[in-house]
């Protein structure tokens, strides 16, 4: 069977409600089951609002977002849930147990699959520290836990769903360069059928990715592998040396 989970963005442009100017503007790209697709780019380039037009966030003012070829348009909030995980820029935890926490987007999930999302997720460590493990309570806001574990129990959270696609907003940015590349590594071991869209800022998260977008000022302004890049394009040579 073909694997499911192909993203693509046909000359999409968005406007937020309101605003005079687009903040994407001719955004066309594919993203395929089995590779990582990397968007970098300066802060407000866009990259946040590009990611949330698959989960519908959003929708286009034009162009076409499609998911197998559908339009996400026509597809309803809770088929869109099943097979799209987003991990937000800014994640979010509910006041209630870890258990509930990782459950929220499978509730029928076994322990099994929640310890295995969490050891993937490098988040194993911090929840058997305390005797009560995956019973322990999170403060509302997630206020009681570190950024960088707000960050992995919210990525153990969207592996829970074994969705087709991933998108991670700059989901590795609070963790230290060990911690990123070893969750990558668990993460592309675990993740092989699945489209995985990754928003960074550091290089370092995303030169292995199949192709990188280099976002600037919502539009597309070069696209290639790291080494390409690295050879083509002056902005992500800048994003390189900053
Ligand atoms: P973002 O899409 O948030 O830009 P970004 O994700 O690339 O930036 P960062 O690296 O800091 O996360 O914003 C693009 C533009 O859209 C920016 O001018 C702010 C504007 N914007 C809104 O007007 N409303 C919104 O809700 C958001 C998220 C952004
Ligand atoms: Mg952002």
């Amino acid at each position: 069977a073909e694997k499911k989970g192909r993203v693509e963005f046909r000359d999409v442009t968005f406007k937020y409600p309101g605003a005079e100017a687009p903040v994407l503007s001719n955004i066309s790209f594919t993203a395929e089951p089995g590779k990582t697709l990397a968007i970098i780019g300066s802060t407000g380039a866009g990259k946040t609002t590009l990611v949330s037009l698959l989960p519908r966030l959003y929708d286009v003012a034009s162009g076409d977002v499609l998911l197998d070829g559908v339009p996400v348009t026509k597809m309803d909030a809770s088929e869109i849930t099943s097979r799209v995980s987003a991990v937000p820029q800014k994640p979010y935890l509910f006041s209630g147990t870890i258990e509930h926490n990782l459950r929220f987007g499978k509730p029928e999930a076994t322990d099994e699959e929640l310890w295995d999302a969490l050891e993937t997720a490098q988040a194993k460590g911090f929840v058997e520290e305390k005797s009560s493990g995956l019973n322990r309570r999170i403060a509302q806001g997630g206020t009681n836990v570190s950024g960088g574990q707000r960050q992995r129990l919210s990525i153990a959270r969207a592996l829970v769903t074994k969705p087709n696609v991933y998108l991670f907003d700059d989901s590795f940015s609070a963790l230290d360069v060990a911690t990123d590349a070893r969750l990558r590594k668990a993460l592309k071991a675990k993740t092989r059928d699945a489209t995985v869209i990754i928003v960074a800022q550091r290089v370092s998260t995303i030169a292995d990715a199949d192709e990188i977008l280099v976002l600037d000022n919502g539009r597309i302004v070069d696209r290639g592998t790291h080494d390409e890049l690295l050879e083509t394009s002056p902005t992500y040579q800048e994003i390189v040396e900053s």
